[in-house]
């Protein structure tokens, strides 16, 4: 039967098959800093001496400010558990994971675990790439498998080729505006048609990456001619296989674009999915501009910025910066003078990190319009509560910059050409290969805000819960757990960082859930849609929350809360709407649920009003729920 190339790789990394998930081997994993000391923690916890996977990398790039001992010393801790555990180590300023993995490490037709949302990119160059929490992927570092919903496959046909100045950002854009931040929740995307010879691997790993914000699974664009290119031009031959869906796969869904007929556009404020043609925006005064993140930091984008920017300056009211995705982009960009063209324009020269997508510096003035190359503006991630944050290409971006203005950058006349190098420059030397057989004894450093793993003990058959809070649809996890420079560098300490959760959203959250004794949040659809980070479950369950009763939930989120002894509990509209803040909430039978056997029973309020509740959960899940989160499943399992 003619395959899917989705399927492809799922049927060569299949470890067992269950009526609702796949379990796949897989074969590299990454982690970033903000979510790397809690997966090595994890990992140290399950007890291995190294890791059992093909390739891992330990990258830092998240929190590079350091303002105080908390983030160097968390880099410390990750150098010496790469070092420990055979884990290959990009230092900081080697560039963004993603980033820097495409280019060094991805491979065609390989599996990839990523402790970040945004590990899809790597579909770019035809893997299967995906986001998931810290703890599994120190399971599948220590040779477990990870688990997948079985997913619908969307096949995208791209259609002719894209008109000049419109680029890789609008395609994935227009998706978003068809589909919403809902759209992909349990499907994977899978490009195919004739558009795809015409896109390089940036441009196409550009797409996958922002895949996430439809709250897809992951996305996979076949391995070609093009990939074959651009491992060779990145003195990676070796690593390529040609891969692509069989003629007459059939897909779950289909979707065409034709590019031709596409235009630059712009995500609003405060939602990926809030899509409007720049057009219909020109004119709008703009403060800042910056360039860069996971999704639009390649070589390509920024020589293309730069040949824009040649012999103009930036808009006297624009504060315009670029952080360079790789240190091979930006050490390229200075030998072929587009550096120079950025630097005399006016531009601003960030580190080579993720820097202010995750609010790590450049927040906007107050009530500042910024436009920005990234794949997220959600309220207050900026660092500016009340910014009005639009995403765009780097081609609308650097537009914006010389005007001062919302610009289509056609209005800019003819598009500078930009040609890719036949050879990238390679220098590896800001990754560290751990030694063949590291010592045992080699000491792990950690720092005083290092703190111990937080454990729940095991599930409880009754509880009974305050309702802490009532949420709407598509609460993002900067929501629940916020970044930015002041709180990232409390990552690893779980106590300290818990004060902030929430605190977007009601000051005080945090001292009321450890006043109210047990609780539980309510919440709409698409809950916790958005980053991977663990700390938004890990932090609600130190401050007590024991389930989350909500219309519907995101992927990773919600094996983020299975992982940590949350109960993701599905509640329906008449549910939702009679559930207050203040009300007590019943949760009975947990044990005889979660042993396959029986419904839970959740009640409201004084009078036990019943609600139509269920917990949608497979059978390895409610094992893991059973034993009160995964560690404690692992750990048992290590035990035998
Ligand atoms: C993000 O873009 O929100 C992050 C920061 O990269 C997160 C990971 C994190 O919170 O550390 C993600 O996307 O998973
Ligand atoms: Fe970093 Fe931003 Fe990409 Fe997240 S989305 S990995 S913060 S650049």
């Amino acid at each position: 039967m003619a395959r899917t190339l989705t399927a492809k790789i799922i049927e060569n990394h299949l470890v067992n098959a269950t009526d609702a998930e796949y379990a796949l081997r897989i074969d590299q994993t990454l982690t970033q800093d903000a979510t790397g000391t809690m997966a090595y923690l994890e990992f140290e916890a399950i007890g291995l001496d190294r890791v059992k996977t093909e390739l891992s990398v330990s990258y830092v790039d998240h929190n590079t400010l350091q303002t105080g001992f908390e983030n160097a010393d968390d880099h410390r801790f990750l150098q010496d558990a790469a070092a420990r555990f055979g884990i290959r180590f990009s230092r900081p300023g080697n560039g963004i994971c993603h980033q820097v993995h495409l280019e060094r490490f991805g491979a065609p037709g390989k599996t990839l675990l990523g402790s970040d949302s945004h590990t899809p990119t790597g579909g770019g160059i035809g893997m299967l790439a995906i986001g998931a929490g810290g703890l599994d992927v120190a399971a599948a570092m220590a040779g477990m498998p990870f688990n997948i919903p079985k997913p619908k496959v969307v096949g995208v046909t791209l259609n002719h080729s894209l008109p000049p100045w419109v680029s890789a950002k609008d395609i994935i854009l227009e998706l978003l505006r068809r589909l919403t931040v809902k759209g992909g929740v349990g499907r994977i995307f899978e490009y195919r048609g004739p558009g795809v010879k015409t896109l390089s691997v940036p441009e196409r790993a550009t797409i996958t990456n922002m895949g996430a914000e439809l709250g897809a699974t992951t996305s996979i664009f076949p391995s070609d001619e093009v990939t074959r290119v651009f491992l060779a031009a990145q003195g990676r031959d070796e690593a390529w296989i040609p891969l692509a869906a069989d003629e007459g796969a059939v897909y779950d869904e289909q979707i065409e674009i034709d590019l031709a007929t596409l235009e630059p556009l712009a995500a609003c404020p405060h939602s990926p999915d809030a899509v409007k043609p720049v057009r219909d925006l020109a004119g709008l005064k703009v403060d800042q501009v910056l360039i860069g993140s996971c999704t639009n930091s390649s070589l390509k984008d920024l020589m293309r910025v730069a040949a824009v920017l040649r012999d103009r300056t930036v808009h006297p009211d624009v504060s315009f910066a670029i952080a360079p995705g790789s240190r091979q982009v930006l050490e390229m960009l200075s030998a072929n003078g587009g550096l120079r063209d950025i630097i005399a324009s006016g531009g601003r020269i960030l580190e080579t990190a993720c820097g202010p997508c995750i609010g790590m510096g450049q927040a906007p003035s107050s009530g500042g319009v910024s436009v920005r190359t990234f794949n997220r503006n959600f309220k207050g991630r900026s660092g500016t509560q009340d910014a009005q944050v639009y995403l765009t290409s780097p081609e609308v971006a650097v537009a914006c910059a010389l005007k001062g203005v919302f610009t289509d950058p056609r209005d800019l006349g003819e598009v500078p050409e930009v040609l890719m190098p036949d050879a990238f420059l390679v220098n590896d030397s800001m990754i560290i290969v751990p030694e063949k057989k590291p010592s045992a004894a080699a000491a792990i450093r950690r720092g005083p805000n290092i703190r111990p793993l937080p454990k729940r003990g095991p599930m409880e058959d009754t509880l009974s819960l305050m309702v802490l809070l009532k949420l709407r649809d598509n609460i993002t996890t900067d929501d629940i757990m916020p970044a930015g420079s002041k709180i990232l560098p409390l990552r690893s300490n779980i106590e300290a960082i818990s004060r902030y959760v929430f605190s977007g959203i009601e000051a005080g959250f945090s001292e009321h859930a450890l006043s109210s004794g047990p609780g539980c949040v309510v919440a709409g659809e698409n809950y916790g849609q958005g980053s991977s980070r663990e700390h938004a479950a890990l932090a609600p369950m130190h401050l007590g929350v024991k389930a989350v009763l909500a219309r519907s939930f995101a992927r990773i989120h919600r094996s983020n809360l299975i992982n940590f002894g949350i109960l993701p509990i599905l509640v329906d509209e008449a549910g939702y709407t009679l559930l207050e803040k203040g009300a007590t909430v019943t949760l009975g039978n947990i044990h005889g649920a979660l042993a396959g056997e029986s419904p839970i029973e959740v009640t409201a309020g004084p009078d036990g009003t019943r609600l139509n509740c269920t917990l949608d959960i497979s059978g390895r899940e409610r094992e893991i729920l059973r034993h009160g989160g995964l560690l404690n499943y692992i750990s048992e399992k290590v035990r035998g």
